[in-house]
Protein backbone atom coordinates (compact mmCIF):
# COMPACT_ATOMS: atom_id res chain seq x y z
CA UNK A 1 0.00 0.00 0.00
CA UNK A 2 1.66 3.60 -0.64
CA UNK A 3 2.16 5.96 1.96
CA UNK A 4 0.64 9.65 1.91
CA UNK A 5 4.24 11.13 1.83
CA UNK A 6 5.67 8.64 -0.50
CA UNK A 7 8.88 10.27 -2.18
CA UNK A 8 9.02 13.46 0.90
CA UNK A 9 13.03 12.86 1.97
CA UNK A 10 13.19 14.92 5.05
CA UNK A 11 16.88 15.80 6.75
CA UNK A 12 15.96 15.33 10.14
CA UNK A 13 17.99 17.52 12.23
CA UNK A 14 16.04 17.22 15.41
CA UNK A 15 16.58 16.46 18.83
CA UNK A 16 15.43 15.88 22.01
CA UNK A 17 11.15 15.61 21.79
CA UNK A 18 9.61 18.80 20.31
CA UNK A 19 11.44 18.30 16.76
CA UNK A 20 11.60 14.19 16.57
CA UNK A 21 8.02 14.02 17.58
CA UNK A 22 6.95 16.16 14.24
CA UNK A 23 9.73 13.88 12.36
CA UNK A 24 8.08 10.81 13.78
CA UNK A 25 4.81 11.59 12.82
CA UNK A 26 6.08 12.37 9.31
CA UNK A 27 8.07 9.18 8.88
CA UNK A 28 4.69 7.46 9.58
CA UNK A 29 2.93 8.85 7.03
CA UNK A 30 5.60 7.73 4.52
CA UNK A 31 8.47 10.49 4.31
CA UNK A 32 11.83 8.99 4.44
CA UNK A 33 13.27 10.39 7.42
CA UNK A 34 17.30 10.62 7.92
CA UNK A 35 17.89 11.39 11.24
CA UNK A 36 21.98 13.42 11.53
CA UNK A 37 23.12 13.06 14.91
CA UNK A 38 26.07 14.21 16.23
CA UNK A 39 29.38 11.22 15.67
CA UNK A 40 29.96 10.19 19.09
CA UNK A 41 27.51 10.55 20.75
CA UNK A 42 23.95 11.14 19.02
CA UNK A 43 20.51 12.52 20.49
CA UNK A 44 21.11 13.32 24.13
CA UNK A 45 18.00 11.71 24.50
CA UNK A 46 19.23 8.19 24.25
CA UNK A 47 21.23 8.08 27.24
CA UNK A 48 19.11 10.10 29.66
CA UNK A 49 16.40 8.26 31.76
CA UNK A 50 17.80 5.16 31.00
CA UNK A 51 16.20 1.75 32.05
CA UNK A 52 18.92 -0.94 30.49
CA UNK A 53 22.51 0.28 30.86
CA UNK A 54 24.22 0.92 27.52
CA UNK A 55 20.95 0.60 25.51
CA UNK A 56 18.91 3.25 23.75
CA UNK A 57 16.46 5.11 26.14
CA UNK A 58 12.79 4.24 25.87
CA UNK A 59 12.72 8.54 25.72
CA UNK A 60 14.61 8.02 22.58
CA UNK A 61 13.39 4.84 20.85
CA UNK A 62 9.75 6.12 21.54
CA UNK A 63 10.36 9.58 19.63
CA UNK A 64 12.18 8.13 16.84
CA UNK A 65 10.45 5.37 15.04
CA UNK A 66 10.37 4.82 11.54
CA UNK A 67 14.03 7.06 10.58
CA UNK A 68 17.24 6.54 9.59
CA UNK A 69 20.06 7.57 11.73
CA UNK A 70 23.82 9.06 10.35
CA UNK A 71 26.34 10.65 11.94
CA UNK A 72 28.39 13.43 10.85
CA UNK A 73 30.04 15.98 12.64
CA UNK A 74 28.29 19.22 10.55
CA UNK A 75 30.85 21.28 11.61
CA UNK A 76 33.87 20.08 9.94
CA UNK A 77 34.63 21.23 6.15
CA UNK A 78 33.97 17.68 5.10
CA UNK A 79 30.76 17.11 7.49
CA UNK A 80 29.52 20.55 5.84
CA UNK A 81 29.85 19.26 2.38
CA UNK A 82 27.57 16.05 3.29
CA UNK A 83 25.38 18.12 4.46
CA UNK A 84 24.91 20.62 1.45
CA UNK A 85 24.57 17.52 -0.62
CA UNK A 86 21.90 16.46 2.14
CA UNK A 87 20.46 19.52 1.60
CA UNK A 88 20.44 19.41 -2.09
CA UNK A 89 18.48 15.89 -2.16
CA UNK A 90 16.23 16.48 0.34
CA UNK A 91 12.82 18.08 0.99
CA UNK A 92 12.63 19.41 3.77
CA UNK A 93 14.82 20.34 6.93
CA UNK A 94 13.66 19.98 10.35
CA UNK A 95 15.75 21.62 13.33
CA UNK A 96 14.95 22.44 16.94
CA UNK A 97 18.79 23.66 17.80
CA UNK A 98 19.06 26.61 20.27
CA UNK A 99 18.43 29.74 18.47
CA UNK A 100 21.31 30.86 16.05
CA UNK A 101 22.92 27.54 15.90
CA UNK A 102 22.07 26.43 12.45
CA UNK A 103 23.17 30.28 11.22
CA UNK A 104 26.19 29.46 13.52
CA UNK A 105 27.01 26.44 11.30
CA UNK A 106 26.98 28.34 8.60
CA UNK A 107 23.80 26.99 7.06
CA UNK A 108 21.47 30.35 7.54
CA UNK A 109 17.84 30.79 5.99
CA UNK A 110 20.09 32.20 2.61
CA UNK A 111 22.41 29.87 2.69
CA UNK A 112 20.36 26.67 2.49
CA UNK A 113 17.54 28.59 -0.34
CA UNK A 114 20.78 28.76 -2.52
CA UNK A 115 21.44 25.33 -2.34
CA UNK A 116 18.02 24.35 -2.83
CA UNK A 117 15.17 26.79 -3.65
CA UNK A 118 12.54 23.89 -2.78
CA UNK A 119 13.81 23.04 0.67
CA UNK A 120 11.15 24.12 3.11
CA UNK A 121 13.22 24.63 6.38
CA UNK A 122 10.93 23.96 9.57
CA UNK A 123 12.23 25.29 13.23
CA UNK A 124 10.73 24.71 16.74
CA UNK A 125 11.80 27.51 19.00
CA UNK A 126 11.01 28.11 22.96
CA UNK A 127 9.79 32.05 21.96
CA UNK A 128 9.06 34.10 18.99
CA UNK A 129 10.34 37.78 18.17
CA UNK A 130 10.26 39.13 21.04
CA UNK A 131 12.67 39.84 24.18
CA UNK A 132 12.81 36.11 24.65
CA UNK A 133 14.05 34.87 21.31
CA UNK A 134 17.30 33.78 22.11
CA UNK A 135 16.27 31.76 25.17
CA UNK A 136 16.88 28.07 25.74
CA UNK A 137 13.64 26.67 26.40
CA UNK A 138 12.45 23.21 27.23
CA UNK A 139 8.92 21.49 28.04
CA UNK A 140 7.83 23.12 31.22
CA UNK A 141 9.17 26.29 30.22
CA UNK A 142 6.84 26.37 27.30
CA UNK A 143 3.66 25.43 29.57
CA UNK A 144 4.93 28.34 31.80
CA UNK A 145 4.91 30.70 29.16
CA UNK A 146 2.07 29.85 27.79
CA UNK A 147 -0.59 30.50 30.09
CA UNK A 148 -1.43 26.49 31.12
CA UNK A 149 1.00 26.60 34.07
CA UNK A 150 -0.93 29.84 35.37
CA UNK A 151 -4.67 27.89 34.80
CA UNK A 152 -3.70 24.75 35.75
CA UNK A 153 -4.00 23.77 39.55
CA UNK A 154 -6.43 24.37 42.80
CA UNK A 155 -7.09 27.78 43.37
CA UNK A 156 -5.53 27.61 46.49
CA UNK A 157 -2.44 26.28 45.31
CA UNK A 158 0.87 26.69 43.17
CA UNK A 159 0.87 26.69 39.31
CA UNK A 160 1.19 23.23 37.77
CA UNK A 161 2.44 21.75 35.01
CA UNK A 162 0.43 19.18 33.33
CA UNK A 163 1.84 15.66 32.79
CA UNK A 164 0.96 15.63 29.05
CA UNK A 165 3.84 17.84 26.97
CA UNK A 166 1.88 20.05 25.32
CA UNK A 167 5.15 22.13 25.19
CA UNK A 168 7.02 19.44 23.09
CA UNK A 169 4.75 17.24 21.64
CA UNK A 170 2.06 19.21 21.10
CA UNK A 171 4.89 22.21 19.14
CA UNK A 172 5.95 19.25 17.17
CA UNK A 173 2.43 18.38 16.32
CA UNK A 174 1.97 22.08 15.19
CA UNK A 175 4.91 21.85 13.21
CA UNK A 176 4.21 19.08 11.11
CA UNK A 177 1.04 20.60 9.74
CA UNK A 178 3.48 23.58 8.47
CA UNK A 179 5.26 21.32 7.16
CA UNK A 180 2.58 19.60 5.09
CA UNK A 181 1.06 22.87 4.16
CA UNK A 182 4.19 23.96 2.78
CA UNK A 183 4.62 20.75 0.71
CA UNK A 184 1.15 21.51 -0.74
CA UNK A 185 2.01 24.86 -0.96
CA UNK A 186 5.02 23.68 -3.15
CA UNK A 187 3.34 22.17 -5.63
CA UNK A 188 1.72 25.45 -6.82
CA UNK A 189 4.97 27.55 -6.45
CA UNK A 190 7.73 25.01 -6.56
CA UNK A 191 9.45 27.32 -3.66
CA UNK A 192 10.30 26.03 -0.22
CA UNK A 193 9.71 28.59 2.63
CA UNK A 194 10.66 28.86 6.26
CA UNK A 195 7.51 27.30 8.98
CA UNK A 196 8.43 28.58 12.71
CA UNK A 197 6.49 27.58 15.72
CA UNK A 198 7.18 28.84 18.98
CA UNK A 199 6.76 26.50 21.81
CA UNK A 200 5.05 29.46 23.49
CA UNK A 201 3.03 29.83 21.01
CA UNK A 202 1.54 26.06 20.45
CA UNK A 203 1.05 26.13 24.01
CA UNK A 204 -1.34 29.22 23.96
CA UNK A 205 -3.07 28.11 21.10
CA UNK A 206 -3.68 24.91 23.19
CA UNK A 207 -5.09 27.48 26.05
CA UNK A 208 -6.82 29.59 24.09
CA UNK A 209 -9.94 28.65 26.16
CA UNK A 210 -8.39 30.25 29.12
CA UNK A 211 -7.41 33.71 26.44
CA UNK A 212 -11.69 33.64 25.95
CA UNK A 213 -11.74 33.67 29.69
CA UNK A 214 -9.56 36.42 30.47
CA UNK A 215 -12.05 38.80 28.09
CA UNK A 216 -15.05 37.20 29.18
CA UNK A 217 -13.56 37.97 33.14
CA UNK A 218 -12.58 41.48 32.41
CA UNK A 219 -16.05 42.49 30.55
CA UNK A 220 -18.09 41.05 33.54
CA UNK A 221 -15.91 40.34 36.74
CA UNK A 222 -16.90 36.76 37.03
CA UNK A 223 -17.57 33.51 35.54
CA UNK A 224 -20.34 31.26 36.63
CA UNK A 225 -18.96 27.68 35.77
CA UNK A 226 -15.42 28.60 37.58
CA UNK A 227 -15.84 26.80 41.39
CA UNK A 228 -14.77 30.29 42.70
CA UNK A 229 -18.25 31.57 41.83
CA UNK A 230 -20.61 28.80 43.24
CA UNK A 231 -17.84 28.89 46.21
CA UNK A 232 -18.97 32.67 46.54
CA UNK A 233 -15.53 33.54 46.75
CA UNK A 234 -13.89 36.81 44.38
CA UNK A 235 -12.38 36.63 40.92
CA UNK A 236 -8.95 39.20 40.80
CA UNK A 237 -7.83 40.45 37.45
CA UNK A 238 -6.34 37.51 35.56
CA UNK A 239 -8.01 33.91 35.03
CA UNK A 240 -7.71 31.62 38.03
CA UNK A 241 -6.95 27.96 38.68
CA UNK A 242 -10.32 26.37 37.94
CA UNK A 243 -9.08 23.27 39.84
CA UNK A 244 -11.11 20.42 37.99
CA UNK A 245 -13.70 22.64 36.80
CA UNK A 246 -14.59 21.58 33.02
CA UNK A 247 -13.02 23.99 30.13
CA UNK A 248 -16.87 24.60 28.43
CA UNK A 249 -20.03 25.37 28.74
CA UNK A 250 -20.46 22.50 30.67
CA UNK A 251 -19.76 22.23 34.34
CA UNK A 252 -17.81 19.22 35.47
CA UNK A 253 -15.91 17.71 38.29
CA UNK A 254 -13.27 14.64 39.04
CA UNK A 255 -15.30 12.33 41.34
CA UNK A 256 -14.51 9.81 44.53
CA UNK A 257 -15.01 6.41 43.29
CA UNK A 258 -15.21 2.85 45.09
CA UNK A 259 -11.50 2.42 46.29
CA UNK A 260 -10.58 5.45 46.53
CA UNK A 261 -8.72 5.05 50.00
CA UNK A 262 -6.23 2.73 48.63
CA UNK A 263 -5.79 3.66 44.54
CA UNK A 264 -5.24 7.13 43.48
CA UNK A 265 -6.83 6.56 40.30
CA UNK A 266 -10.35 5.58 41.50
CA UNK A 267 -12.42 8.40 40.30
CA UNK A 268 -14.55 9.00 37.81
CA UNK A 269 -14.47 12.45 35.43
CA UNK A 270 -18.54 13.91 36.19
CA UNK A 271 -20.48 16.27 33.74
CA UNK A 272 -23.83 17.63 34.68
CA UNK A 273 -25.09 18.06 31.34
CA UNK A 274 -28.58 20.39 30.97
CA UNK A 275 -30.15 18.05 28.98
CA UNK A 276 -29.79 14.27 31.09
CA UNK A 277 -30.48 16.53 34.45
CA UNK A 278 -33.36 14.47 35.05
CA UNK A 279 -31.91 11.26 34.42
CA UNK A 280 -28.99 12.47 36.80
CA UNK A 281 -31.26 12.91 39.43
CA UNK A 282 -33.05 9.59 39.04
CA UNK A 283 -29.50 7.42 39.27
CA UNK A 284 -28.55 9.05 42.52
CA UNK A 285 -31.96 9.59 43.92
CA UNK A 286 -32.35 12.77 44.21
CA UNK A 287 -35.51 13.06 41.75
CA UNK A 288 -37.06 15.78 43.95
CA UNK A 289 -33.99 17.88 42.22
CA UNK A 290 -35.98 17.25 38.91
CA UNK A 291 -38.93 19.58 39.81
CA UNK A 292 -37.02 21.96 42.70
CA UNK A 293 -36.67 25.86 41.45
CA UNK A 294 -33.04 25.41 43.17
CA UNK A 295 -31.65 22.78 41.35
CA UNK A 296 -34.14 23.01 37.95
CA UNK A 297 -32.35 25.03 35.77
CA UNK A 298 -28.29 25.30 34.91
CA UNK A 299 -28.41 29.11 36.33
CA UNK A 300 -30.00 27.63 39.55
CA UNK A 301 -27.41 24.56 39.99
CA UNK A 302 -24.23 27.37 38.94
CA UNK A 303 -24.44 28.02 42.95
CA UNK A 304 -24.90 25.56 44.03
CA UNK A 305 -22.65 23.61 42.10
CA UNK A 306 -19.91 21.80 44.55
CA UNK A 307 -22.59 20.78 46.74
CA UNK A 308 -24.44 19.10 44.25
CA UNK A 309 -21.06 17.30 43.19
CA UNK A 310 -20.70 16.40 46.55
CA UNK A 311 -24.31 14.97 46.66
CA UNK A 312 -23.29 12.90 43.25
CA UNK A 313 -20.16 11.63 44.70
CA UNK A 314 -21.77 9.98 47.72
CA UNK A 315 -23.26 7.69 45.19
CA UNK A 316 -20.18 7.59 42.98
CA UNK A 317 -18.39 6.10 46.34
CA UNK A 318 -20.82 3.37 45.99
CA UNK A 319 -19.27 1.87 42.67
CA UNK A 320 -16.31 1.53 40.79
CA UNK A 321 -14.97 3.89 37.84
CA UNK A 322 -16.48 1.41 35.56
CA UNK A 323 -19.53 0.30 37.13
CA UNK A 324 -20.21 4.35 37.36
CA UNK A 325 -19.25 4.49 33.68
CA UNK A 326 -21.57 1.62 32.44
CA UNK A 327 -24.35 3.30 34.11
CA UNK A 328 -24.17 6.85 33.27
CA UNK A 329 -23.86 6.24 29.81
CA UNK A 330 -27.02 4.13 29.73
CA UNK A 331 -28.56 7.10 30.13
CA UNK A 332 -26.11 9.25 28.13
CA UNK A 333 -24.36 11.38 31.06
CA UNK A 334 -21.06 11.76 29.79
CA UNK A 335 -18.74 11.15 32.23
CA UNK A 336 -14.86 9.38 32.28
CA UNK A 337 -12.92 6.91 34.31
CA UNK A 338 -9.66 8.22 35.27
CA UNK A 339 -7.15 5.52 33.57
CA UNK A 340 -3.79 4.99 35.19
CA UNK A 341 -1.05 4.44 32.61
CA UNK A 342 -0.94 0.88 33.53
CA UNK A 343 -4.62 0.26 32.52
CA UNK A 344 -4.17 2.08 29.80
CA UNK A 345 -1.21 0.05 28.84
CA UNK A 346 -3.11 -2.67 29.10
CA UNK A 347 -6.21 -1.67 27.12
CA UNK A 348 -6.96 -4.44 24.79
CA UNK A 349 -9.57 -1.93 22.15
CA UNK A 350 -6.00 0.55 22.25
CA UNK A 351 -3.77 -2.18 20.82
CA UNK A 352 -6.09 -3.35 18.31
CA UNK A 353 -6.89 -0.22 16.83
CA UNK A 354 -2.79 0.53 17.23
CA UNK A 355 -2.71 3.08 19.69
CA UNK A 356 -1.15 0.83 21.83
CA UNK A 357 1.82 -0.68 19.64
CA UNK A 358 4.38 -3.70 20.87
CA UNK A 359 7.88 -2.93 19.29
CA UNK A 360 11.22 -5.72 18.98
CA UNK A 361 14.56 -3.48 19.32
CA UNK A 362 17.43 -5.60 18.65
CA UNK A 363 19.04 -4.32 21.88
CA UNK A 364 16.22 -4.13 24.37
CA UNK A 365 13.98 -6.25 23.39
CA UNK A 366 9.91 -5.53 23.06
CA UNK A 367 8.75 -2.52 24.51
CA UNK A 368 5.60 -0.57 24.18
CA UNK A 369 5.04 2.77 22.52
CA UNK A 370 2.11 5.25 21.24
CA UNK A 371 1.32 4.71 17.71
CA UNK A 372 0.26 7.05 15.08
CA UNK A 373 -2.64 8.82 16.86
CA UNK A 374 -3.86 9.94 13.06
CA UNK A 375 -5.55 7.27 11.31
CA UNK A 376 -5.46 7.54 7.39
CA UNK A 377 -8.00 4.55 5.44
CA UNK A 378 -5.13 4.66 2.81
CA UNK A 379 -1.95 5.55 4.13
CA UNK A 380 -1.57 2.67 7.25
CA UNK A 381 1.06 3.04 9.63
CA UNK A 382 3.39 0.47 10.27
CA UNK A 383 5.42 1.32 13.19
CA UNK A 384 8.57 0.09 13.10
CA UNK A 385 12.01 0.68 15.87
CA UNK A 386 14.36 3.28 15.99
CA UNK A 387 17.34 3.75 14.55
CA UNK A 388 20.97 2.51 16.44
CA UNK A 389 23.56 6.09 15.90
CA UNK A 390 24.57 6.22 12.68
CA UNK A 391 23.19 2.66 11.85
CA UNK A 392 22.40 4.13 8.04
CA UNK A 393 25.49 5.91 7.90
CA UNK A 394 26.63 4.23 4.65
CA UNK A 395 23.83 3.16 3.17
CA UNK A 396 22.56 6.89 2.83
CA UNK A 397 26.02 8.33 1.83
CA UNK A 398 25.91 5.54 -1.08
CA UNK A 399 22.29 7.13 -2.18
CA UNK A 400 23.76 10.42 -2.20
CA UNK A 401 26.64 9.03 -4.70
CA UNK A 402 29.95 8.92 -2.05
CA UNK A 403 31.64 5.34 -2.79
CA UNK A 404 33.65 3.29 -0.54
CA UNK A 405 37.09 5.33 -0.78
CA UNK A 406 35.16 8.30 0.07
CA UNK A 407 33.50 7.13 3.00
CA UNK A 408 36.39 5.55 4.04
CA UNK A 409 37.99 8.98 4.55
CA UNK A 410 35.15 10.26 6.01
CA UNK A 411 35.54 7.72 8.94
CA UNK A 412 39.15 8.12 8.82
CA UNK A 413 38.59 12.19 9.95
CA UNK A 414 35.70 11.46 12.29
CA UNK A 415 33.20 13.44 10.89
CA UNK A 416 31.01 10.44 10.57
N1 LIG B 1 27.63 18.12 14.45
C1 LIG B 1 28.25 19.14 15.07
N2 LIG B 1 27.65 19.98 15.93
C2 LIG B 1 26.35 19.76 16.17
C3 LIG B 1 25.61 18.73 15.56
C4 LIG B 1 26.32 17.88 14.66
N3 LIG B 1 25.71 16.87 14.04
N4 LIG B 1 24.34 18.77 16.00
C5 LIG B 1 24.29 19.80 16.87
N5 LIG B 1 25.48 20.41 16.96
C6 LIG B 1 25.83 21.56 17.77
C7 LIG B 1 25.00 22.77 17.48
O1 LIG B 1 25.42 23.39 16.30
C8 LIG B 1 25.26 23.61 18.72
O2 LIG B 1 26.48 24.28 18.59
P1 LIG B 1 26.67 25.83 19.00
O3 LIG B 1 26.22 25.95 20.42
O4 LIG B 1 28.16 26.03 18.84
O5 LIG B 1 25.88 26.65 18.08
C9 LIG B 1 25.43 22.55 19.81
O6 LIG B 1 25.52 21.30 19.13
C10 LIG B 1 24.35 22.46 20.84
O7 LIG B 1 23.05 22.56 20.28
P2 LIG B 1 21.87 23.12 21.16
O8 LIG B 1 22.26 24.45 21.73
O9 LIG B 1 20.64 23.08 20.37
O10 LIG B 1 21.79 22.01 22.32
P3 LIG B 1 21.64 22.22 23.90
O11 LIG B 1 21.69 20.85 24.47
O12 LIG B 1 22.61 23.20 24.46
O13 LIG B 1 20.18 22.85 24.08
C11 LIG B 1 17.79 22.86 23.84
C12 LIG B 1 19.06 22.01 23.99
C13 LIG B 1 16.63 21.90 23.64
C14 LIG B 1 17.57 23.67 25.12
C15 LIG B 1 17.93 23.79 22.65
O14 LIG B 1 18.28 23.04 21.51
C16 LIG B 1 16.67 24.60 22.35
O15 LIG B 1 16.33 25.57 23.04
N6 LIG B 1 15.96 24.22 21.25
C17 LIG B 1 14.79 24.92 20.80
C18 LIG B 1 13.61 24.66 21.68
C19 LIG B 1 13.26 23.19 21.79
O16 LIG B 1 13.07 22.49 20.83
N7 LIG B 1 13.14 22.75 23.03
C20 LIG B 1 12.56 21.44 23.26
C21 LIG B 1 13.49 20.53 23.83
S1 LIG B 1 12.60 19.11 24.40
O17 LIG B 1 12.12 19.52 25.93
Amino acid sequence: MSKALDGVRILDFTHVQSGPTCTQLLAWFGADVIKVERAGEGDATRGQLRDIPGVDSLYFTMLNHNKRSITLDTKKTMGKQVLETLIRDCDVLVENFAPGALDRMGFSWERIQELNPRMIVASVKGFGPGPYQHCKVYENVAQCAGGSAATTGFADGPPVVTGAQIGDSGSGLHLALGIVTALFQRNATGRGQKVDTAMQDAVLNLCRVKLRDQQRLERTGTMEEYPQFAEGGTFGDSVPRAGNASGGGQPGWILKCKGWETDPNAYIYFIAQAPVWPAICKVIGREGWISDPDYATPRARLPRLMSIFATVEEWTREHTKFEVMDILNKYDIPCGPILSMKEIAEEPSLRASGTIVEVDHPERGKYLTVGNPIKLSDSATEVTRSPLLGEHTEEVLRELGYDAAQIAALRDERVI
